[in-house]
């Protein structure tokens, strides 16, 4: 790209000088085609931790830090995303970074921008195992460890308060099916539930990362039933939404003598509801991912060899020991 790139400014600068007779800084060499290219394919901009991971990779991967990017909001179509990256190879990018909706359908796509040599960064979310030849890096979370991190907090969390062996009834409102935070947060519950037979799962809903589908679906569990001891929410836009849904119905949302609100994420926002103990246990995501895709880039473009998989730095915040000057002294 940098090559067709060079070639666009050159002859943009010949007809410059010749239409002006002025001297023209965008000649070949010069700063501007130098430029490393990036096409990036977001999701949406479904949720708070979407908006900043987008803002985040914006901020980083900006002209002054070296880089051209392409931005394509996919609308939480996986169609867009497939076109966009379509669109990325025709355009001779030097890196496409996407976040994939979903981890299956990729392979066609990926299997384009292998044949144009362009390298692919997935990051937030993976694409299944058959297609991991498919892209050079992947930088994002490890889902299964918040997963696992959420239920042996609930676990211990339960035994402290002498519950271990009495009946658990959970409401479990799942993120996007079949993405990577979704599988990753729900089959450690599910195993749980499967170990402890005094758990049961009263309810199992698609809250699709957003507030307002969980409200929704919440509002509709609440009318069957209210016999409710744990709301396990995969992001923090859900936990607000079903919260909101409890708390109208008249339910606590308080995990000494109410429900116990889990959640994914810790943003802002979701701290805040973690500091208030209306979330009991809020287990970070870090959507700050774009120092890291830096760092890919640049050690590509150097021909360093790169970890295929580059994992973010991640903490949980538990209501019993959150502080305001944690939550004031956080990037996001
Ligand atoms: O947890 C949720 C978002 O893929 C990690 O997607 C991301 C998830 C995040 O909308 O809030």
């Amino acid at each position: 790209m940098r090559k067709l790139l060079a070639v666009i400014l050159c002859v943009a600068a010949v007809f410059l000088c010749g239409c002006s007779g002025e001297d023209t800084h965008a000649l070949p060499g010069s700063a501007e085609d130098n430029l490393i290219v990036v096409g990036f394919s977001q999701v949406g901009a479904e949720s708070e931790w979407r908006v900043t991971n987008t803002e985040n990779i914006k901020s980083v991967l900006s002209e002054e830090n070296g880089y051209m990017l392409i931005f394509d909001d996919a609308r939480q179509e996986q169609e867009n995303q497939i076109r966009a990256i379509r669109m990325f190879i025709q355009q001779d990018v030097d890196y496409i970074v996407f976040s994939p909706k979903v981890e299956t359908g990729w392979n066609a796509i990926l299997l384009e921008a292998k044949e144009a040599g362009i390298p692919v960064i997935v990051i937030d979310r993976y694409i299944e195992r058959q297609d991991e030849d498919l892209y050079t890096a992947y930088v994002g979370s490890d889902f299964y460890k918040e997963g696992e991190l959420a239920v042996k907090w609930l676990e211990d969390f339960l035994e402290e308060q002498g519950r271990a062996n009495e009946p658990i009834r959970i409401v479990h409102i799942q993120g996007t099916i079949g993405s990577t935070p979704q599988l990753g947060r729900t089959v450690p519950l599910e195993n749980a539930v499967k170990r402890h037979p005094n758990w049961v799962i009263a309810a199992q809903e698609c809250g699709d990362f957003t507030k307002a589908k969980s409200y929704e679906v919440m509002s509709s569990i609440l009318k069957r039933t209210t016999d409710i001891d744990v709301v396990y929410c995969e992001n923090d836009g859900e936990a607000l939404g079903a919260i909101a849904a409890l708390e109208e119905a008249g339910l606590k949302c308080n995990p000494e003598d109410g429900v116990i609100v889990i959640s994914f994420d810790a943003t802002r926002l979701g701290l805040e509801y973690t500091l208030a103990g209306k979330i009991a246990l809020n287990v970070e995501c870090n959507p700050l991912q774009g120092p890291y895709v830096d760092k890919v880039i640049k050690k590509l473009e150097r021909g360093e060899p790169v970890d295929r998989i580059n994992y973010v730095d991640e903490t949980y915040f538990d209501y019993r020991t959150i502080t305001r000057e944690m939550i004031d002294s956080r990037g996001y």
